[in-house]
């Protein structure tokens, strides 16, 4: 499909930026995955050697396929450059929201472990303001979710709980903990949204990411544009 291509093209611009002996995390969902494929091909065909830093299990699998090489942050706490997906970016400013793929607490670390992040999407993805049309996933602890999620409530979210694809069953992170899909509406503020959520106990971790991101690389019909 056309977003598709989107996908490959805006993959292929991202893994030019990684030069040999940097250290890179490597994001998660299917935009990210055209850079991790892009990167193995570079690791492949032109011999390009860094260390990638993976924000999950789906990423770890797809990198170690081409033969990159991976570590930790404990191993490797410092990262050159972080590259990953998000599924709502403000044209202004380039806040985020993350999470629709679930793996938004380690994405979070692995990018306030870098000291540059550069997030890929397709044109669909650019808004005006976040809560446009994706809810704020808010990854929590199994144990009394429920109170959790009353606590979520009473800031003013209406949620929805992350399912299994195919089953009625609870979507579980990497790291077994749930998330919770709160609606919002549009978000006015969401650097004290973000502050909000996560001061309530048992939550992990939100998918807001504000004033985080460095640059942007959008593939839409005009090309690829790249912001900073
Ligand atoms: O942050 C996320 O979890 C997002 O889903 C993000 O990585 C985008 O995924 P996509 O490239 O498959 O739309």
């Amino acid at each position: 499909s056309q977003i598709e291509i989107y996908k490959q093209q805006v993959g292929k611009v991202a893994a030019s930026l990684v030069t040999s002996g940097m250290k890179v995390g490597l994001g998660s969902g299917s935009t990210a995955a055209c850079v991790v494929r892009a990167l193995g091909k570079r690791w492949q065909e032109e011999g390009l050697r860094f260390i990638g830093v993976p924000t999950s299990v789906d990423t770890a699998h797809l990198a170690q396929s081409f033969g990159i090489e991976l570590t930790t942050l404990g191993k490797c706490p410092e990262l050159d450059l972080d590259i990953d997906g998000a599924d709502e970016v403000t044209h202004q400013h380039y806040h985020l929201i993350k999470g629709l793929g679930g793996a938004l607490l380690r994405e979070k670390i692995v990018r306030y472990a870098a000291k540059k992040f550069v997030v890929v999407v397709d044109e669909r993805k650019m808004v005006d303001q976040l809560g446009d049309h994706t809810p704020v996933p808010v990854e929590v602890t199994p144990f009394g979710w429920e109170a959790t999620a009353k606590h979520l409530e009473k800031i003013g979210a209406t949620i929805s709980i992350r399912l299994k694809k195919e089953s009625q069953e609870f979507f579980l992170t990497d790291g077994a903990n749930m998330i919770l899909d709160c609606h919002f509406g549009l978000i006015t503020d969401p650097a004290k949204l973000e502050k909000e959520i996560n001061e309530i106990v048992g939550v992990m971790e939100n998918g807001l990411f504000i004033h985080c991101t460095d640059e942007v690389l959008i593939a839409g019909h005009d090309g690829i544009q790249h912001l900073k």
